[in-house]
């Protein structure tokens, strides 16, 4: 069995120790996956968030799941995508490093991530999603499962394609 899966799905719903958050610097609520991760955690979430606040782009953060069925939730900030010259591809490899490695500091095992900085951040797609998994690739022996969970059929495709790629190349 694969360590490193690609699903089809809504984050909030998955059983796992851990789901991660792409969140913002201040931690709020707002949109996107993360106004989803809030809203189905209760509001007990942002009240632990403000305790861990601020959280730098490429850092992360962990809280409880509280309602959610994930144990904890990990809140990483990915880079807000200026044109790609303004370190945006380190900082998005910083946040999925940073995730996994503060999972590993609290026994995580199993673990699933959102496409982080795809959505309101405007990272391009494609360059995102082999970022994301060559770190994974690394890091799987560290872990029982890494998910990455694709809210669309796009974002599932893109990062089917980039895994194919790595396991050829
Ligand atoms: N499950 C899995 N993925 C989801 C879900 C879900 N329930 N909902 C959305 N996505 P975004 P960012 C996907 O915009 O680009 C927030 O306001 C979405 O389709 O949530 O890192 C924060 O507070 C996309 O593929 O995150 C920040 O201010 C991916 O999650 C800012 O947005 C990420 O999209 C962060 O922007």
């Amino acid at each position: 069995m694969e360590r490193v899966e690609i699903i089809l799905g809504d984050i909030t719903q998955i059983k796992v120790d851990a789901i991660v958050n792409a969140a913002n610097p201040e931690l709020m609520p707002g949109g996107g996956v993360s106004g989803a991760i809030h809203r189905a955690a209760g509001p007990s979430l942002a009240e632990a968030c403000k305790k861990v606040a601020p959280c730098p782009p490429g850092e992360a953060r962990i809280t409880p799941g509280f309602n959610l069925p994930a144990k904890y939730v990990i809140h990483t900030v990915g880079p807000t995508w200026n044109g790609g010259q303004s370190g945006e591809a380190r900082i998005l490899e910083a946040a999925y490093r940073n995730s996994l490695l503060l999972a590993r500091q609290n026994q995580i095992r199993t673990i699933a991530f959102p496409s982080i900085s795809t959505g309101i951040y405007g990272y391009p797609l494609h360059e995102a999603a082999p970022i994301a998994l060559r770190v994974f690739k690394e890091e799987a022996h560290n872990f029982e499962k890494i998910y990455m969970v694709a809210y669309d059929k796009l974002t599932y495709q893109a990062y089917t394609e980039a895994w194919k790629s790595l396991s050829e190349g």
